[in-house]
């Protein structure tokens, strides 16, 4: 346990309603005494109960607050803890702060709270981390996947590989012991399967894509020729006038940008400057940066005029987009159809279920647009492992486990075997928390904020 009491603001800094202060350590009762002055003079604390009162720095009232003593193991961290409510102005918390740093307590560092959650056993590893990542998410479906985690989704996986892992190694170490016994072709052809298996079970849980699109959003790109609507495409799917829309061809220079919330996922939409073969300075650069945009993209969404035929210019950036993941937007579906349009398509090797039908100008066929924009970010499953720290170390488990079933395919000792599956057991129990050092909390705990 440690020693120190520290004390923190959990609320965020600026003006609000409320600001807790947080205080968490064997001196927290002693330190709240002294700086809290009950309604009924004399009242005693009693755990769990709030107490109105007032915030005293030495004879100095700083102001009305209410109180809250929380004994331990039965909080947050499982030390003693204690919470005073204060108004939430800026100057009220920095000197009640002080008048506590005054007393002894000390200032919590980021994640300290959760770090020492972590250290008392309260959490592991992985459920300190779904904290933050709750604290993070910026929609409906990253905080989904972050309280999953943080009723123990991930840790429960990664248990439940553990024990398979155990149980392999058993088999193996039984076979290393007992040779006469076991015969060791017989033993190779039961584990390796399994060790595969194992493996190809921990690397279907590591959803990079989805996981970086679960913690930062989806990345449209609206690409195409001049003129074909896709600034105005833009300010229909963020139903905002963001980018200036003129009849001129290459109005938009700049990439300019905005995001929305598609069924609980964020995305980012790109308006870029249409690709054309241009002499003017400023809108050659624009269309490089269309086209760095465009590599960059998880999805780019080619918008076309359907109310003219399209050229070469289309062609080519059509080509430009036929190894990226796209949607095309046959635009302006308001006039009169020109049917060149959509054969044109269909002679470009286009499938007829990649085409949308949409008008910027009348919001027809938008839902339809947005829902399969949505479907490119997909959805985080079961077991789904979301953060880079898990998938890492997960990626790097997986590898140990295929590299001893290939050995011991290929005739290596068994022994030498025995080797890779203990660096397995270690990864994946990095991801928990067992045999962790302070580097490593260092590191995870340096992206939290100061307070949780
Ligand atoms: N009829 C019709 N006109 C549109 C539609 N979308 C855009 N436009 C018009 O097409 C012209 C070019 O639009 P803009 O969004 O600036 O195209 P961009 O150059 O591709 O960004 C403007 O005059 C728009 O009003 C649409 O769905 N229907
Ligand atoms: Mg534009």
């Amino acid at each position: 346990m440690e020693q120190t009491t520290i004390a923190a603001v959990a609320t965020p800094p600026g003006k609000g309603g409320l600001a807790v202060i947080r205080v968490s350590g064997p001196e927290a009762l002693a330190l709240m005494r002294r700086v809290f002055v009950p309604k009924t003079p004399g009242k005693a604390f009693q755990p769990r109960l709030m107490m109105f009162g007032h915030f005293a720095d030495g004879g100095r009232t700083l102001d009305e607050c209410m109180a809250v003593f929380l004994k331990a193991p039965h909080t947050y961290t499982r030390e003693d803890v204690a919470e005073i409510y204060l108004h939430g102005g800026e100057y009220v918390v920095q000197e009640a702060l002080r008048a506590l740093f005054a007393r002894g307590a000390v200032p919590a560092a980021p994640g300290e709270f959760t770090r020492r959650a972590f250290l008392n056993g309260r959490i592991d590893l992985s459920r300190a981390e779904a904290v933050m990542q709750l604290i993070s998410a910026t929609g409906q479906t990253a905080a989904g996947a972050a309280l999953r985690q943080l009723q123990g989704g991930a840790l429960k996986f990664i248990q439940e590989a553990q024990g398979e892992l155990i149980r392999l190694m058993a088999g193996l170490v039984a076979a290393i012991d007992y040779p006469e016994e076991i015969d060791q072709e017989e033993a190779v052809g039961d584990l390796a399967p399994g060790l595969m298996n194992l493996a190809r079970r921990l690397e279907a849980a590591c959803d990079e894509r989805g996981s970086r699109i679960l913690a930062e959003g989806l990345q449209a790109v609206i690409c195409g020729k001049p003129n074909v609507g896709k600034s105005s495409l833009l300010n229909a799917l963020l139903e905002e006038e963001k980018a200036i829309v003129t009849d001129l061809p290459g109005t938009t220079r700049d990439v300019v940008s905005g995001s929305a919330i598609l069924d609980g996922i964020p995305v980012h939409f790109m308006d870029t400057a249409g690709i054309r073969a241009s002499a003017e300075v400023v809108e050659q650069i624009g269309i490089r940066r269309a086209r760095e945009a465009m590599k960059a993209a998880d999805l780019c969404l080619l918008v076309l005029d359907a109310g003219i035929t399209p050229d070469s210019q289309d062609a080519d950036i059509l080509r430009e987009l036929n190894d990226l993941p796209r949607l095309i937007v046959l635009n302006k579906q308001d006039l009169p159809p020109v049917r060149e349009a959509e054969a044109w398509l269909l002679g470009q090797g286009v499938k007829p279920g990649e085409t949308l039908r949409v008008s910027a100008r009348t919001g027809e066929g938008m839902d339809t647009l947005r829902r399969e924009i949505r479907k490119y970010a997909g959805d985080p499953g079961e077991n789904a492992l979301t953060l880079a720290r898990h998938l890492h170390l997960a990626r790097e488990a997986a590898g140990s486990l295929r590299q001893a079933a290939e050995a011991m395919l290929g005739g290596v000792p068994l022994d030498l075997c025995a080797v890779d599956l203990n660096e397995a057991l270690a990864a994946l129990g990095r991801i928990t928390g067992e045999n962790v050092n302070d580097q490593l909390l260092d590191e995870v705990f340096a992206s939290f904020c100061v307070g949780k």
